[in-house]
């Protein structure tokens, strides 16, 4: 069975450690939210395609679910130390490596799908790794006072306080699906979304023209990223209301119900199953806070078994 799972960061990553113990990993294609992705200091950085790459390769943080294990932050220090530069996003030692290999390769013209499949390689991924776009894009946040913020500094700098009047990708509408993209859905057999933000992380790679439509013409299963009405993690519960959905399994189903054809949600909240079912989407109700692998693959199977 061919497998594209639409993916974001660490939720993304949490699941699809569980999907590769139900489906031959070599059938799994992984596409990719890259409009988290940021220029610093003259280093390009994607953080949801490094999250998913450190995850499966065996060397993400993992409490933090980004960044290294057993990182140092030795230039980090030395920039604030020495040079006075806040690193209000900080970039670890090791990390530093991934984002010169990358930045190096798009200077000398390589796409992103290109530079991505090779540091894949390089950590033994089983899966295909695909960004959403090769394209620039980014995602803006504008607040209520008005101001225009990438994700990442409303996120991390501002630690995601400032109220959401809208969220935009910036250069999306310009944007192409990256190589593979549209042959990944177009071949699959089944579409996942993983339980990622459905605004900056689905949402943006929904906002790739031809993704959206192309997923209503296929089976679309996916796992609810919100439980009992709250975010397992990350901000989506502040970004939510700023596209008018209600932050429930239910609100999320109804965003996605135009390409949406079965849902798993979590066992709190077993009485929202039946309104979702009339929004005629098929639930599965089941334990799906991803303690560890055994949990997502059992996630995993809920979700797959939904669609046959
Ligand atoms: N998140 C933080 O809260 N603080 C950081 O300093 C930070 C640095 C960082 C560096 C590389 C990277 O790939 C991710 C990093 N993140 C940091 C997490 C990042 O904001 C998230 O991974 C996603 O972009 C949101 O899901």
């Amino acid at each position: 069975m061919d497998v594209v799972a639409l993916a974001g960061g660490v939720g993304a990553a949490r699941f699809l450690r569980g999907l590769i113990r139900v489906v031959d990993p070599a059938r799994v294609t992984a596409v990719v939210n890259t409009g988290d992705d940021l220029q610093l200091h003259g280093l390009h950085i994607s953080p949801d395609l490094d999250t998913i790459t450190y995850t499966l390769g065996g060397g993400v943080h993992p409490e933090q679910g980004w960044g290294r294990a057993g990182e140092t932050v030795t230039v980090a220090t030395e920039l604030a130390d020495r040079y006075g530069v806040e690193p209000w996003f900080t970039l670890g030692d090791r990390d530093l490596a991934t984002h010169l290999f990358r930045t190096d390769a798009l200077r000398s013209g390589e796409p992103l799908s290109s530079v991505t499949s090779r540091i894949a390689r390089a950590w033994g991924l089983p899966i295909d790794l695909l960004p959403m776009t090769d394209d620039p894009v980014a995602t803006v946040v504008t607040t209520d006072d008005g101001r225009e913020l990438h994700f990442q500094r409303w996120w991390v700098q501002e630690g995601a306080r400032p109220p959401v009047r809208s969220v935009q990708l910036r250069g999306g509408a310009a944007s192409q699906p990256a190589p593979g993209v549209i042959d990944a859905l177009l071949d699959a057999d089944v579409v996942v979304l993983c339980p990622s933000n459905p605004v900056v992380s689905i949402g943006t790679i929904l906002a790739v023209p031809g993704i959206r439509e192309l997923l209503r013409r296929k089976p679309v299963v996916g796992i609810s990223p919100i439980v009992g009405g709250r975010v397992v993690r990350g901000m989506a519960d502040r970004l939510l209301p700023a596209e008018g959905v209600e932050v429930s399994c239910v609100g999320v189903a109804t965003y996605y119900r135009d390409f949406l054809d079965a849902w798993v949600i979590d066992q709190a909240d077993a009485q929202l199953a039946d309104p979702i079912r009339a929004l005629g989407i098929d639930v599965a109700v089941t334990d799906t806070i991803m303690r560890d692998a055994g949990v997502a693959a059992d996630v995993a199977k809920t979700a797959l078994a939904l669609t046959r």
